[in-house]
């Protein structure tokens, strides 16, 4: 417990007239006689996170939250200075994902807090548990919206997009506040909280003794939530009647740590399984049981899906429609902590309710020796599939073509990463991400962060720090050069820090690809297209790290080898044929279509 309370700074400033006014004595006097030590609001929020056993803050300072940065440095929290707060978040966000504990990111007031709170949003749409930090202005000003220094009613703005938000007027109550956030971002369902901190409340002073006392150590925050028997029975019998049972990993089952008992479930039954995207290296992607490259043919003929930590949204086609093949032929059981998740887009025949962990452990409890595994019938079809997609894939990742094209480059890299399985991989763009997902894989759980329920861009650098800070482990972003630019400025955040991430940008000069001509006749390049032939090594080199322009998969090879055994920062800016993108990547049918704008083209 601390109760030292910085020092004022020599000269004041406009900005320090608005920045809350920290005592500057931690000791004064009780009555006539007796020295009391007193604390602060400034310190209780770190020692109440210290004492959650959170390490790290991701934020920007700024008023009325850079004293707290400062301070929180000072008493041995790791804080990670961001150059937008969009990223901060995303770095909490990613750093919730792969510790379980929720990850904070710290802003300012209104502007800071909007920008911290698409990763807010984002981390909550992810079932990544965070808490959005901000500094608030003064309430009775905010309230009679008398135009205060970055005036807004942020709590009523992030209650819609996050899990919970709550606000701490006193300094009596940091503890509960900070309690609160942490165990409603972990518990039940994870997702984003926000937390309300006006000015005033960091100056609040309080005796030091009945600060600790109001602190909270959160007991068992993401309690254990066991499935009911008779919902385990149903999930087993289904599953044993099965001809064709298929089992989806989503990255709820990546998040929940259970990875021994996952990959025992897989194996002991025999069943083939197909990773969502983050949820790949939970089990090696070169597994024997692995069904992604027989993706299309198990969703459509599989009898029986078992989801476990996946939700049947558009990423599944909503769990009906062409890519699950005959209407009525398939039945699913759900493993997930939401009870509201199930029957959300087709019926569930067997539900399961509880954490994975404990769901997975039931099941594997109720599968003996006796255990028949699945038709041979069904696991030949798929074997025969993948081989013939495998082959096919591998005479395309042999190509070699000038200029290199998202196979050829991705290629290199699925081979770097295959002699690297620890290093972890950040992945954006439309066709880059496409692409990576299918060809780079992965080999341990928890390995592969990227864009998510949303398909957002902008988590790249944020990510890749979140990881790299969290792990110690190396850290490579596989971007699209547009996806890039989200995060682009973070570049001197990671030299900073001197972190060992290797950013590849996939620069195809354009979104999607740079070929796209404008129609109009003005001057204006089209709307999809950047700057050509730009050098995106030049912006590392900018803050001292290392940059490579890399034309071949050889280059690329060599630049990023370097970049794991250095560790340092590197970004190879890996030039790839502008003919060579899709729109919108395997994504292009969500683009509306409308047979107004068809005759429209064919008029002109
Ligand atoms: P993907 O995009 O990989 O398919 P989703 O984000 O759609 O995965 O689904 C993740 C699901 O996992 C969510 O429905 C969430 O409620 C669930 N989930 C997250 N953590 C746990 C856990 N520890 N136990 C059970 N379910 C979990
Ligand atoms: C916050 C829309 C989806 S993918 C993409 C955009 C702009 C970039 C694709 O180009 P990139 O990759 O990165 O160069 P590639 O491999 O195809 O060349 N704003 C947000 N999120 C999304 N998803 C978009 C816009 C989008």
């Amino acid at each position: 417990m601390s109760s030292v309370i910085a020092t004022k700074p020599a000269v004041t400033t406009a900005d320090d007239m608005l920045k809350p006014k920290s005592r500057d004595a931690s000791v004064h006097l009780v009555g006539d006689t007796q020295p009391c030590e007193l604390t602060d609001g400034f310190h209780l929020v770190i020692d109440a996170l210290k004492l959650n056993d959170i390490d790290t803050i991701f934020g920007l300072p700024g008023i009325p939250i850079t004293d707290l940065t400062r301070m929180a440095q000072a008493d041995g929290m790791r804080v990670i200075s961001f150059r937008h707060e969009q990223h901060a978040g995303n770095a909490a966000a990613a750093a919730g994902f792969l510790t379980g504990k929720p990850g904070i990111c710290l802003t300012v007031s209104a502007p800071g807090f909007l920008n911290g709170l698409t990763a807010l949003a984002n981390a909550t749409t992810n079932c990544f548990p965070m808490i959005l930090i901000s500094g608030s202005s003064e309430r009775e000003i905010v309230d009679l919206q008398q135009g205060d220094y970055e005036e807004m009613d942020q709590l009523a703005i992030a209650k819609p997009l996050c899990k919970a938000a709550y606000r701490v007027l006193h300094a009596q109550d940091i503890g509960v506040g900070v309690a609160r956030a942490i165990r409603a971002a972990l518990s039940g369902r994870p997702g984003g909280v926000y937390l309300d901190l006006p000015a005033k409340l960091f100056a609040q002073t309080m005796d030091a003794a009945a600060g600790k006392a109001s602190l909270i150590k959160v007991v068992d925050p993401a309690p254990r939530q066991l499935p009911a028997p008779d919902s385990v029975q149903r999930a087993l019998n289904l599953l044993k009647g099965a001809k064709r049972p298929l089992i989806l990993l989503g990255k709820g089952a990546a998040y929940a740590q259970a990875d021994a008992d996952i990959r025992a479930l897989v194996e002991k039954t025999g069943i083939p399984y197909l990773p969502m995207s983050m949820a790949k290296g939970l089990l090696p992607d070169n597994h024997s049981q692995s069904a992604s490259a027989a993706r299309s043919y198990v969703l459509a003929e599989a009898d029986v899906v078992m989801l476990v930590g996946a939700r049947l949204n558009w990423l599944l086609s909503h769990g009906k429609g062409k890519t699950w093949g005959e209407p009525n032929t398939k039945q699913f059981i759900q493993i997930d902590i939401a009870p509201t998740e199930i029957d959300s887009n087709v019926a569930i025949a067997a539900p399961l309710i509880g954490d994975i962990g404990s769901c997975v452990a039931a099941l594997l409890a109720g599968i003996d020796s006796n255990w028949v595994k699945p038709p041979a019938e069904w696991t030949g079809a798929i074997a025969d599939r993948k081989d013939k997609n495998l082959s096919k894939m591998a005479a395309t990742l042999a190509l070699n073509p000038s200029p290199m094209n998202f196979h050829s480059a991705l290629g290199a890299i699925r081979e770097v990463v295959k002699a690297r399985p620890d290093a972890i991989v950040v992945n954006e763009g439309a066709n880059t991400l496409d692409f990576a997902r299918s060809i780079v894989d992965m080999y341990e759980p928890r390995k592969r962060l990227d864009v998510g329920t949303w398909g957002i861009m902008g988590i790249g650098m944020g990510f890749a720090v979140a990881a790299a800070v969290t792990t110690g482990k190396p850290v490579i972003a596989i971007e699209g050069d547009s996806a890039f630019g989200f995060s682009g400025m973070e570049v001197e955040t990671i030299c900073r820090y001197d972190l060992p991430i290797c950013v590849v940008v996939f620069n195809n000069n354009g979104v999607y690809r740079g070929t796209d001509i404008n129609t109009s006749g003005s001057a204006d390049v089209a709307p999809t297209v950047f700057v050509k032939g730009a050098r995106y090594d030049k912006m590392m080199e900018a803050f001292g790290g290392i940059g490579v322009n890399a034309t071949t998969p050889a280059e690329l090879t060599k630049a990023l080898n370097a970049a794991l055994a250095t560790a340092k920062p590197t970004l190879i800016n890996a030039v790839i044929d502008e003919t060579a993108g899709t729109e919108s990547g395997r994504i292009t049918m969500l683009n509306p279509q409308t047979a107004a704008k068809k005759k429209l083209a064919s008029s002109t």
